[in-house]
């Protein structure tokens, strides 16, 4: 009995740990011999949710939260649904940003290299899947589905185009261990292929590229762009269908302000009612989880997820609480604008991964998913997931996890 059921977790680390490495050659030749063969998934579903029954997500780059509100175009937008006011990043630079928005945490990460986050840590992937909903990544100028390499250049001009650390889940092994994970990390050619197949997933996260996102350009550039993609997908009903999009940005730009960052809502799941409206509730990237897990009833990862505040959109329909920002220091004084320490931070203090919070959390009826349970029960690793809303950074460290300076 006892062997039987721990060969299955060693199992799927044993086959996991070629998947991860298969794509991450940058070579123009290993890039095109890999085109003509990776394998693509369009996988659909149908499972409706309390809310929306599609997710969308689109994250551009590195703008202060009135520059982007100031955009023209990005303000066309938020007049069409509901402008977030209160929205945090969780650090800086951008690759823990985009880590912890899929996985509850960015495990001290302080850095853009080339990172791997090891097969035993679970992302919003594991939950979807546990519960049968589609989901998949659109990567514009990504050179084919599944490309784990670190970047990937406009073969024309040479500049940059895609990168692996605005791509969640190449990051994790648990993800990019999966042939068919990565066959669903795919580039923004196959979103126009599944939108006139009518093959989108119900959950999907879009990168611009480099240049398109803001990053290598300005915010216009990133507005007039995110406007001339969403613009014709508004009216568009093999897009609409009771959808829910998000557009924001991985940071501010501003590293010694507070890291707000502008957050809009938008879609036909958007209620009449509350277009043209703004909502001031404290959120931060975990509330990208802890919303479709609440839409969907989905289990947790038992890490920030937990605590995080579900968008009161949603949180109308599913009955969680809308909880203020009240820690011991306050929020006009916290500045999520450096890492803790942990397994990815290059300046050393603890290098462990902490294990999930298994208890559950206290604000609403959720539990973490059973094979997290299954996996981490035994593990003597430490723990500073709670269900509160006030999670941690750089200056006020989890215990255990100061950064050395
Ligand atoms: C996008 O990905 C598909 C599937 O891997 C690939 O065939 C295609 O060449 C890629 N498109 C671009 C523009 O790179
Ligand atoms: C980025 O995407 C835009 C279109 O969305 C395209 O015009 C541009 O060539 C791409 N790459 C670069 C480096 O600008
Ligand atoms: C695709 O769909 C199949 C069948 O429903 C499911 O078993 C699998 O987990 C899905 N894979 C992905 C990557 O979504
Ligand atoms: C974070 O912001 C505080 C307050 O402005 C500043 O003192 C500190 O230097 C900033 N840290 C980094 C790493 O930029
Ligand atoms: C959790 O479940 C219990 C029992 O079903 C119920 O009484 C309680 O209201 C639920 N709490 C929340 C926050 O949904
Ligand atoms: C998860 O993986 C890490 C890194 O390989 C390892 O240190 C840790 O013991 C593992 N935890 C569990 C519960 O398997
Ligand atoms: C909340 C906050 O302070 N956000 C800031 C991001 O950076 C810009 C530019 O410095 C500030 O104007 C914003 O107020």
């Amino acid at each position: 009995m006892r062997s039987a059921v721990l060969s299955l977790p060693l199992l799927a680390v044993g086959a996991a740990a070629q998947a991860e490495n298969l794509y991450t050659a940058t070579a123009t030749s290993a890039v095109y011999a890999a085109q003509a063969t990776a394998k693509t998934l369009s996988n659909t579903s149908n499972v409706k949710g309390k809310a929306f029954d599609r997710f969308v997500v689109i994250w551009l780059e590195n703008t202060d939260y009135d520059m982007a509100y100031g955009d023209e175009n990005l303000n066309w937008l938020a007049q069409k649904g509901i402008t977030l006011s209160g929205y945090h990043a969780v650090t800086h630079p951008s690759q823990p940003n985009y880590v912890a928005a899929i996985g509850g945490d960015y495990f001290g990460m302080q850095n853009d290299d080339f990172l791997q986050i090891t097969q035993n840590v679970s992302t919003v992937i594991d939950l979807l899947e546990d519960k049968g909903i589609s989901w998949a990544e659109y990567q514009e100028d990504m050179p084919f589905s599944g490309f784990a390499g670190k970047e990937w250049l406009n073969q024309q001009n040479g500049k940059n185009d895609y990168v692996r650390k605005h791509n969640p889940a190449v990051n994790y092994n648990s993800a990019a261990g999966q042939i068919d994970r990565l066959a669903s990390m795919k580039n923004l050619t196959m979103f126009y292929d599944d939108l006139k197949n009518d093959a989108l997933p119900q959950w999907m996260f879009i990168t611009p590229n480099m240049t398109s996102d803001a990053h290598d350009s300005d915010i216009q550039t990133a507005g007039t762009w995110t406007r001339t993609f969403l613009e014709p997908l508004l009216d568009d009903k093999k897009f609409m269908k009771n959808t829910l999009v998000l557009i924001t940005f991985d940071e501010n730009d501003t590293y010694q302000v507070q890291n707000r960052i502008l957050g809009i809502l938008l879609g036909d799941a958007v209620p009449q009612e509350l277009v043209g409206t703004t909502d001031g509730n404290f959120y931060n990237h975990y509330s990208e989880i802890s919303t479709v897990e609440a839409n969907w009833d989905l289990h947790t990862l038992g890490r920030f997820d937990v605590g995080a505040n579900v968008f009161q959109v949603v949180a109308d329909r599913t009955g969680d609480q809308i909880r203020a920002w009240s820690g011991d220091v306050e929020l006009s004084n916290r500045y999520f604008n450096y890492s803790y320490a942990g397994v990815f931070n290059t300046d050393g203090g603890n290098g462990r991964y902490p294990a999930p919070n298994l208890g559950g959390g206290e604000t609403h009826n959720r539990t973490v998913l059973p094979s997290i349970q299954e996996l981490w029960s035994g593990s003597t690793a430490p723990v500073y997931y709670t269900p509160e809303l006030e999670i941690p950074d750089g200056l006020q460290p989890p215990s255990g996890y100061e950064p050395v300076q």
